[in-house]
């Protein structure tokens, strides 16, 4: 089934007339609305009446998550705060996380793009769906939830973690599709085995999963473990959300509403756009929103594009599964963490030099963090009790800016690896 064929089907040609019609007119929004958006395309010497097209789209400026910081919290919505319904953040490369605002239209596009995401998964209104993503500031509940009442599924709105609780639910209430991280999605699985419960008891048969990366053997993994389709979904903040793209149940690339975001792959250094189906750095330009529009959104995430047809029916161009990313950002639990918002806690407290190392391991299914610091010279503690104030000081100070558990091992001084070139911050033992 398809939720929207007129756009998810059209043809090419009607595609780039819709998106270059959309172009124009959020161009013309942003230049008058958003001062940052003005200065820069003063800067590069264009003006609105410059961009026709889609065509023009590599004629505009982009938009990196610094642009995002420097204009914390509000600076670039383009839309006034009595129109923004609704905010949601993200973590961004300090301690101040990205904020997005969105109107009630656009609250309406991310249902309408979570609903085909929904059916692209092949999910409908016979399903029970078991929404196990955070409901809060992360965009991942709440997207997903409204998109499945849209689709008229019986929504069971759960959140993340008490796994044992998790089990029940999907036992008692007869879930048959289930939303969480595909990390999750493997912890439950070995919590159904060890449960003792009978996985004939279970009626779950499908999961949408995303917000982390997570390769085609860790998708063989669930899809045995759970004995469900295993379906990747992709979503950005700064973008929607969830709802950017979604595989469809042929599980080869992941079709882009490209009516509302429009994908680019550039290459990471020259800033070119890419060859068709060459790897690169994915950019998209959102050009239905209001609250907080962007125009050639840097993601950072590693994929290409494939405007091939489709067997289920589809047009819209696939993008691959993402597995890297051209800068260091980190996703634990679903948490995005960059090395450097560490570095700033651990720069603030005198006792700790900035020489650190962030250990990464998955164990039971479930990733874990341990942060390795020195302790500064002249400052070595002989007391135990002095040792676990301040581990347990830094534990808290870092649990708390970054929103995500840890154990925190202090060493002496000169102890951890000093190189040449780049410092060796992340250790990433996860085999995903
Ligand atoms: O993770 C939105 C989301 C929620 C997507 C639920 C899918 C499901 P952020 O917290 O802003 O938003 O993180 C966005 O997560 O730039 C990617 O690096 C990564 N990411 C998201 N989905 C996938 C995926 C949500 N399917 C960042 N595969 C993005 C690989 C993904 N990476």
């Amino acid at each position: 089934m398809i939720w929207n064929e007129t756009f998810e089907c059209m043809t090419r040609e009607e595609m780039h007339r819709c998106q270059s019609r959309r172009l124009v007119d959020v161009v013309e929004r942003v230049y008058h609305n958003v001062p940052f958006y003005r200065k820069k395309m003063q800067e590069m010497g264009i003006g609105p009446e410059d961009i026709r097209g889609i065509e023009d789209l590599p004629k505009l400026p982009f938009t990196t998550k610094q642009d995002l910081r420097d204009n914390y919290p509000f600076g670039l919505f383009s839309a006034p705060t009595t129109e923004i319904v609704r905010l949601h953040a993200s973590s961004g490369t300090t301690g101040k996380p990205i904020v997005v605002g969105y109107t009630r239209k656009d609250l309406a596009t991310w249902s309408e793009v979570m609903a085909r995401t929904l059916t692209c998964a092949g999910i409908t209104r016979h399903d029970f769906l078991q929404v196990s993503y955070g409901y809060g500031l992360f965009t991942g509940g709440l997207g997903v939830h409204y998109g499945a009442e849209k689709v008229g599924c019986s929504v069971i709105p759960i959140s993340g973690g008490n796994t044992r609780r998790q089990l029940q639910i999907m036992h008692d209430f007869g879930s048959t599709a289930l939303a969480c991280t595909p990390s999750y999605a493997l912890y439950l699985a070995e919590a159904i085995r060890e449960s003792g419960m009978p996985r004939e008891e279970f009626k779950l048969r499908v999961g949408t999963f995303g917000a982390e990366p997570w390769t085609e053997n860790m998708r063989r993994e669930i899809e045995e473990k759970l004995r469900i389709k295993a379906i990747d979904i992709f979503g950005l903040s700064e973008v929607i959300g969830p709802g950017v793209s979604s595989e469809c149940t042929c599980q080869n690339g992941l079709h882009v509403f490209e009516d509302h975001f429009v994908p680019e792959i550039i290459h990471p250094k020259t800033l070119e756009v890419v060859p068709e189906g060459e790897e690169g750095e994915l950019v998209f330009t959102t050009v239905t929103k209001e609250g907080m529009p962007l125009l050639r959104y840097r993601t950072r995430d590693l994929s290409s594009l494939d405007y091939s047809p489709c067997r289920c029916g589809r047009t819209l161009v696939r993008m691959k599964k993402c597995t890297g990313r051209s800068d260091d950002m980190l996703i634990i639990r679903g948490v995005n963490l960059f090395p450097s918002q560490v570095e700033s806690v651990l720069l603030e407290m005198k006792e700790t030099s900035p020489h650190y190392l962030l250990i990464v391991d998955r164990v039971n299914n479930l990733d874990v963090l341990e942060l390795q610091v020195e302790v500064e010279e002249g400052f070595f503690l002989d007391r135990i009790s002095e040792l676990q104030g301040l581990t347990r000081r830094i534990k808290h100070t870092l649990e708390s800016a970054l929103g995500i558990s840890l154990t925190v091992k202090l060493v002496e001084p000169k102890t951890i690896a000093r190189s040449e070139g780049k410092a060796t911050r992340v250790i990433d033992k996860r085999k995903i």
